[in-house]
């Protein structure tokens, strides 16, 4: 565990005042880590409307990139997430345009090492020039991905058809997708996990929300965190991302509960510690903001059944203030009693839990980990809904 020897290391150094500050840093790295993801490919082919879908921008919104400007871009333009200005989605120019004909200007204009990865986007065929760029990504050692968009008219098209199957035109056209992509020696310049068969007017099908978790693999640790906690707008769709998100959720879990337990520390071990209570709960509201628990009185929530509806109201309870949290972690202790929760046991009985309350690291942590339990299960309904309404939804007729 390389977090727990950043810790020792920093304690012994600076002993217990300097793990305060080191605990805070860690908590708010993910919203300054700055996230490049260079986005090119042809006039048309739909890397605007990536950008504000991957956003959860409507294409009018404020900070949108314009969609259905047919001029080549100019050079490399920058579209920060709305909540999160440290990752940049950057639309690139091509190879080929007007100010960058060849690779040897477009090396020299277009840094490429700035970018953690690259999307190449066509909604028909890839182009020669992809295929250069794509050898000089390569050559630099950078990952990329293919992405064919606009697969919703493919389907529907196909739809008309009487022997229509989904599966077989997805097949085809990842298989044209591959025939197209060879060097000049018809040698592959990918595998057939690197394309992914997208409509930026449906992320909710197809390989979108595929292409999320994918983008988010290949980037550095940090970058991966960060980039995960930005996908508010698809953790509804894909369970893929919400299990992402609770990893990196319960990652953070020992600086929460160790900044929380050192904000009026007594560095004496044994002792127990008070707990800020306001940087825990701000941090189990979190957790229902990142898993992506429909506001109350919002269109999600309206659209769920009420039963659902009433397990989020529930959790809006017992996460809203500090003796609901209380409660909450009180009755959770009560279900077990060994070890770890023999002792947090003790603990509550042993102090009465208002706002002032004094609770050990452990006791953080594992309020911590129940909470966010609760959390993903409640989650995990929404989505299971959500998912059966898209279908439902879906206006492909
Ligand atoms: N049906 C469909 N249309 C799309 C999709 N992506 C983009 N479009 C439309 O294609 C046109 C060009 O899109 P745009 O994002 O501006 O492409 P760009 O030039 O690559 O930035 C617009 O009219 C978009 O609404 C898609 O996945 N499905
Ligand atoms: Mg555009």
């Amino acid at each position: 565990m390389s977090d727990w020897k950043d810790v020792k290391e920093c304690m012994d150094e600076n002993g217990v005042s300097g793990l305060a500050e080191l605990f805070k840093e860690r908590l708010e790295r993910w919203k300054k880590t700055e996230v490049n993801i260079g986005i090119t490919g042809n006039s048309g082919a739909g890397k605007s409307s990536f950008i504000n879908a991957i956003r959860d921008l409507n294409d009018d919104a404020d900070g949108a990139a314009p969609v259905d400007v047919t001029e080549c871009t100019i050079e490399p333009t920058s579209f920060n997430h709305p909540k999160y200005p440290n990752i940049k989605f950057w639309d690139l120019p091509g190879i080929g345009t007007p100010n960058y004909p060849d690779l040897e200007t477009y090396r020299q204009k277009v840094q490429l090492d700035k970018y953690q990865t690259f999307l190449i986007f066509s909604s028909s065929r890839f182009t020669e020039n992809d295929i250069i760029l794509v050898k000089e990504i390569k050559k630099q050692g950078k990952s990329f991905f293919f992405i064919r968009t606009k697969i919703d008219e493919n389907v529907r098209a196909e739809k008309r058809k009487e022997s229509f199957s989904e599966a077989a035109v997805l097949e085809k056209i990842r298989r044209d997708c591959m025939e197209n992509l060879v060097d000049e020696a018809g040698k592959p310049m990918c595998s057939e996990d690197d394309i992914f068969l997208t409509s930026n007017h449906h992320p909710d099908k197809w390989d979108f929300g595929g292409l999320a978790l994918a983008i988010r693999d290949v980037l550095p640790r940090y970058q991966r965190e960060t980039l995960t906690l930005s996908l508010n707008a698809l953790t509804s769709l894909s369970k893929d991302i919400l299990k992402r998100k609770v990893e990196v959720l319960e990652g953070r879990m020992m600086y929460v509960a160790g900044a929380s337990a050192l904000a009026a520390a007594t560095p004496v071990p044994g002792l127990s510690f008070a707990v800020n209570a306001g940087l825990l709960l701000k941090e189990v509201r979190e957790y229902i903001t990142q898993l992506g628990i429909p506001e109350k009185g919002s269109q999600r929530f309206g659209r769920l059944s009420s039963a659902t509806q009433q397990e989020i109201l529930d959790l809006l309870i017992k996460f809203g203030t500090v003796p609901g949290i209380a409660s909450f972690l009180a009755s959770e202790a009560a279900t077990e009693d060994t070890g770890v929760l023999g002792v947090i046991a003790r603990f509550i009985s042993f102090f009465s839990l208002t706002p002032d309350d004094s609770l050990s690291f452990p006791c953080i942590y594992f309020l911590l980990c129940r909470s966010l339990k609760r959390i993903e299960a409640v989650a995990l309904a929404v989505l299971e809904e959500a998912a059966q309404q898209s279908i439902d939804d879906l206006d492909l007729d």
